[in-house]
């Protein structure tokens, strides 16, 4: 039996779900972030946004500008989304396959291998997917299907928004031959001006290189990877609910960004993201580690311990805007940022413990309040809870 990986990402997700529940909104442009006239980024933006050229991560100010009168821009309310990402994961799970991985909010890999008998053909278990989703949420979804990991994401991206490509072994080559090298994964900012150096632009085009030339030109390990990826190569393994080593989210800038209110409403959807994740994983890391990239390609991990591991938004954001703040940054311009937590029930000695001043009962609060947060967006959704970072409410 072959393996068949589904990848499936909900279209403009916030912004989605934010024109389901003010029909009014459906055909503007929508915007999710920050308000015009204050500092901070774009979330997300809907589709008729995004043909002004406006997307995630970039300055509201930007955004502002380009758009037309009648945008619409909200705060997020990151409690409802919560709550319909943990419906679509369920539907999946039960409707699907119960081989889901979640790799963000609106994101995640199922092993689709053998259910011929159960659903049908690769198309019906897409539709199956989108169909569900469309049911249980109301909100539309692009599903790839190929045989592993990255075949089926760049299948879900093929036909975005509302699309479902389904790419066979057979049409593998022909379908990754075209495309950019950019595709193939760790082939960023370092690995694409060395392949284009070497007059390459095309995943054909890398596929006609030899591999010792790649290994050559981009060392060995990265070399190997990107001339395996370009004949469709790839892990088909997905992991329903452990294994994982660490949870992490970046977000890499179109042009590089100085100012600090940018860089920390980046952070705070990124904690938001690897808390979520961590709480409906049932994982807490010990370590919070922050990446940045600066222009150049320079990027630096700092990390920290704390004195009890954690899921909580708060806490995650709280250690890496730290931890951002104890270097001599400021003013740099940042590419991307991120950060993460591993080191799962990892005893706290083997790295200082930075944080072992936090009060222990204050930290037992805050995951109560998580848990709490989390429920009532179940149970309550619209209109519930969100939770206040220190001078505002939090923003993705
Ligand atoms: P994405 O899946 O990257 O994007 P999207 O769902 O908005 O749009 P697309 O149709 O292109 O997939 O991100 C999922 C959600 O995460 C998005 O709706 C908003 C949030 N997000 C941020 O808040 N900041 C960011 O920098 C990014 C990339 C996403």
């Amino acid at each position: 039996m072959s393996q068949l990986v589904m990848h499936v990402d909900l279209d403009a997700f916030y912004a989605s779900v934010e024109q389901r529940d003010h029909p009014e909104w459906h055909g503007r442009p929508v915007v999710v972030g920050a308000k015009p006239g204050k500092r901070g980024v774009v979330a997300t933006c809907s589709y008729e946004a995004r043909r002004y050229g406006v997307h995630s991560a970039m300055p509201i100010s930007e955004a502002a500008r380009r758009l037309p009168a009648d945008t619409v821009y909200v705060r997020p309310r990151m409690a409802d989304y919560v709550r319909v990402s943990a419906k679509i994961m369920d539907v999946l799970e039960s409707v699907v396959s119960p081989v889901v991985e979640k790799v963000s909010i609106d994101e995640a890999y199922l092993d689709v291998s053998g259910l011929e008998r159960l659903i049908g053909t690769p198309e019906m278990v897409g539709r199956k997917a989108k169909e569900a989703i469309r049911g249980a949420v109301g909100l539309s979804a692009s599903v790839g299907i190929g045989r592993n990991r990255l075949i089926a994401k760049l299948a879900s991206d093929y036909e975005k928004p509302d699309g479902l490509t389904v790419v066979t072994p057979e049409q593998t080559q022909a379908f990754l031959d075209p495309l950019p090298l950019s595709v193939l994964r760790g082939v960023g900012v370092k690995t694409a001006p060395l392949l284009r150096q070497m007059g390459l632009r095309t995943v054909a085009d890398v596929r006609r290189t030899s591999l010792e030339e790649l290994r050559s030109r981009l060392g060995a390990q990265s070399g190997t990877h990107v001339y395996e990826q370009a004949r469709g190569n790839a892990s088909s393994a997905v992991y329903a609910v452990t294994e994982r080593k660490s949870i992490s989210k970046e977000s890499t800038y179109n042009e590089d960004v100085t100012d600090p209110e940018v860089l920390r409403d980046t952070l705070r959807w990124a904690a938001q993201e690897v808390g979520y994740l961590g709480r409906r994983e049932g994982y807490k890391g010990r370590v919070v580690t922050l990446k940045i990239r600066f222009r150049g390609f320079d990027t630096h991990t700092r990390s920290r311990s704390l004195s009890v591991p954690t899921a909580n938004d708060l806490e995650i954001f709280r250690a890496a805007w730290a931890l951002f703040e104890s270097e001599d940054w400021a003013g740099k311009p940042v590419r991307l940022i991120g950060l993460g937590i591993s080191g799962w029930g990892r005893p706290a000695d083997l790295q200082e413990d930075l944080f072992s001043a936090k009060d222990e009962a204050l930290q037992g609060e805050q995951e109560i309040l998580d848990e709490a947060l989390d429920e009532i967006s179940r149970k309550f959704g619209r209109g519930s809870v969100q939770r206040g970072l220190s001078r505002r409410k939090p923003s993705p």
